[in-house]
């Protein structure tokens, strides 16, 4: 073999190993995520048995989890105008682990936000009360960003999680305004002032009548709750 025509080989040797190592590590990564998300998970699900057990009622309808997909971390990246690294991952973003709780009322939501809070493995990093404080569009929904330890084989890693709690209701307008707009090109779209006219006036709705089930609820007086 030329020694030009080997030259290449060894380039494109390198260039596939770098690449296996960068897929190596992005997996492990991933795979970190995905046990911080664990951690969160048993979390809520060792809060939601007790209820269950000591006041027959269970405060969490449902969780579901999702570690960021590769391109969207990626275009996140970038909106932040960082370079894809691992360091820029754990430390610029704080998204990719992402678990949602649905609750059954408004106040499960500050009641579960509460009890993660205040175990003493738990940092609360930031929290934004888009209940208090709904967008423009009306979605509503309470998000902590926490950080929590997991013990891999090298020691304790502290990993973020961002966390959604919110209402079945807002769960369900969130959900279906995700599918029909959100990160689409809607300013494109005819008649788009009335669209989001109308999503707007479907939150409202939801939200009156999440705040006519609490009274209801509160009403009735059978639950207890932690206070
Ligand atoms: P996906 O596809 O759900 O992962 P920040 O950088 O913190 O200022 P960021 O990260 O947009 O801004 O934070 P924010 O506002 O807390 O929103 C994070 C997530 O909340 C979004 O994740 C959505 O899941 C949800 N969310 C926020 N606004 C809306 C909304 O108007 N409608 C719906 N349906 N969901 C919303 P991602 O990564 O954008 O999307």
């Amino acid at each position: 073999m030329e020694d030009k025509e080997l030259r290449l080989k060894e380039l494109q040797m390198e260039i596939g190993i770098e690449m296996q190592e960068n897929i190596r590590a992005f997996s492990n990564l991933m795979m970190m995520y995905e046990c911080a998300i664990r951690e969160v998970k048993t979390k809520l699900e060792v809060l939601d048995a007790e209820f269950s057990v000591r006041y027959k009622r269970n405060p969490i309808s449902s969780i579901q989890s999702r570690v960021k997909k590769p391109v969207s971390i990626y275009k996140k990246l970038k909106k932040y105008g960082l370079e894809i690294s691992e360091e820029n991952i754990l430390n610029g973003l704080h998204d990719v682990a992402g678990v949602r709780v649905v609750c059954p009322f408004i106040d499960d939501i500050y009641m579960v936000a509460a009890l993660l809070a205040k175990q003493d493995d738990i940092t609360v990093l930031k929290v934004k009360d888009y209940i208090k404080n709904p967008k423009e569009n009306g979605y509503r929904s309470y998000h902590m960003i926490v950080e929590i330890p997991v013990f891999f084989s090298k020691g304790k890693t502290p990993m973020k999680v961002e966390i959604q709690i919110r209402t079945i209701a807002m769960d369900f307008w969130a959900s279906l305004e995700h599918q029909l707009r959100y990160k689409k090109d809607i300013e494109k779209v005819e008649g788009h002032v009335e669209i989001s006219r109308r999503l707007l006036a479907c939150a409202e709705t939801i939200s009156d009548t999440d705040r006519q089930m609490q009274e209801i609820k509160q009403m009735i007086g059978d639950f207890n709750d932690l206070s």
